[in-house]
């Protein structure tokens, strides 16, 4: 069955705002309830509400009531009877999942870990010193969170890339304590790979939780789950918005929504490579993959050839609703619009595969990470390249970054001055304070200050 995906023309009017249009459709709304949610919470609250209002709901819950509100709500909306004794994953639940499983997979992990850890580490925030002549120094210091919450998905499909694209820039920064935390599903926290992964990590606090009371939980804390000092990683929309929620009490990565990917593409690329990279994104969940290409002949095969590669894939019926409901083909004038349009979009994957594609990255501003050339697929990226596949979505490339071993890092400054230095600085500061009224201010320096001549 060929694929209904629009195509869409920027020589004709509306096309670009179309386009943004469509993209901004997979924002998430916290204030729109849908009829299963409001069915859901009817049933768990009494009255019908928002996902915002869900959330702050559970989170106040969790946050007064501790662990028993986790294990109601894992029980209402998971339909999961999780226990105090059954809520952290065993050290020999951990273990036995590790020595199950396929060794093949476990050298895998292995050595994808390494190259993440290698690039990790050589891209992390180095101590910075400089000596004052006049005497003194200033520092800047880089030191790493203690204790960090991971949220690893378990809806669509199982994903231990993702315990490595959070867990090693964190252990690569030098984090100490790392817990896990995955709803109580198949693809979640029983999901024997996800938990070989997390022991191969030497990730030992794992959590059957999920949704907004995981987020919650580890930002207040509940018994048996210590509160962290930074949340990181996808999720739902509930994950997302108790994230925005806990916000201050904790740190977090971002606010994640649905996967992207715009790729740009000439005639110098292999249809069917184009049309798979459109494809994979898709596969996810509904998300939005976008076409720009000057080239109609281009667009027209990677049209016909997404049907046909669509009709070989298992995931084919989440692949085609994602790409009819958010893809688009389009037809762009040339590379500067090409170009104008990936900026605005600040999609969370850009691919560029056109036969001057390194030469183009210099003129994106907005991306969370960029692919470059027809060997250069978004997976390499997913599950192994080294940079995080956690990365910023809806436009908020435009001033976020993606995941790295620098999120794990605070920075602090150390300021030393000898007299002769204070002395350099003295009369500015004298000529601040009684600016700004504040006298004390002016007295501290001014005590410390050799005797004055006049
Ligand atoms: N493309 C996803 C990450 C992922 N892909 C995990 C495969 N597994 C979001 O960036
Ligand atoms: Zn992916």
């Amino acid at each position: 069955m060929p694929v209904d995906i629009r195509r869409i023309d920027t020589r004709e009017p509306g096309a670009a705002a179309e386009l943004v249009n469509l993209r901004s459709k997979l924002s998430i709304d916290g204030d729109v309830v849908s009829d299963a949610g409001r069915k859901k919470t009817l049933e768990v609250f009494g009255k019908p509400l928002t996902p915002n209002q869900t959330v702050e709901r559970i989170c106040s819950d969790v946050r007064e009531n501790g662990l028993s509100a986790v294990l109601d709500y894992t029980q209402k909306l998971d339909g999961k009877e999780i226990t105090a004794e059954t809520l952290r994953v065993s050290p020999e639940e951990l273990a036995a999942a590790h020595a199950a499983a396929d060794p093949k997979f476990l050298d895998t992990i292995h050595s994808i870990r390494q190259g993440i850890l290698s690039f990790q580490l050589s891209i992390l925030h180095r101590d910075m010193r400089i000596d004052l002549e006049e005497g003194g120094y200033l520092r800047q210091r880089y030191l790493p969170l203690k204790r960090v919450g991971i949220c690893v998905p378990g809806g669509a499909a199982a994903y231990p890339s993702t315990v490595l694209m959070t867990a090693v820039p964190a252990q690569a920064a030098g984090v100490e304590e790392l817990v896990v935390v995955a709803p109580p599903t198949p693809f979640g926290s029983y999901n024997d790979d996800l938990l070989a992964t997390c022991h191969e990590l030497g990730i030992t606090e794992v959590y059957r939780v999920g949704g907004a009371q995981a987020v919650a939980a580890m930002a207040y804390g509940v018994e048996g789950l210590p509160a962290v000092d930074k949340i990181v990683g996808p999720g739902n929309l509930f994950v997302a918005l108790a994230k925005k929620h806990v916000y201050g009490t904790v740190d977090i990565d971002s606010i994640a929504g649905p996967s992207e990917v715009v790729v740009i593409a000439d005639d110098t690329t292999p249809t069917d490579f184009v049309a798979l990279d459109l494809i994979a994104q898709a596969e996810h969940a509904p998300g939005s993959s976008i076409l720009l290409t000057w080239s109609e002949a281009l667009l027209d095969r990677v049209q016909e050839a997404i049907s046909h590669q669509l009709s070989k894939l298992e995931r084919c019926e989440v692949a085609r609703q994602s790409l009819e409901e958010f893809g688009a083909l389009v037809l762009v004038r040339d590379r500067e619009e090409a170009v104008e349009l990936a900026n605005q979009l600040a999609t969370e994957h850009l691919h560029i595969t056109c036969d001057d594609a390194e030469e183009m990255v210099g003129s994106i501003r907005y991306a969370g990470a960029i692919f470059v050339g027809q060997y250069s697929p978004v997976a390499l990226g997913d599950y192994a390249a080294g940079p995080s596949h956690v990365l910023p979505t809806g436009a908020t490339a435009r001033f976020a970054s993606g995941l790295s071993s620098n999120s794990f890092l605070r920075s602090g400054s150390v300021i030393y001055f000898d007299q002769a230095g204070l002395e350099s600085l003295a009369e500015d500061v004298l000529f601040m304070a009684n600016k700004e009224g504040l006298t004390a201010h002016g007295a501290g320096v001014a005590i410390r200050r050799p005797p004055q001549l006049d």
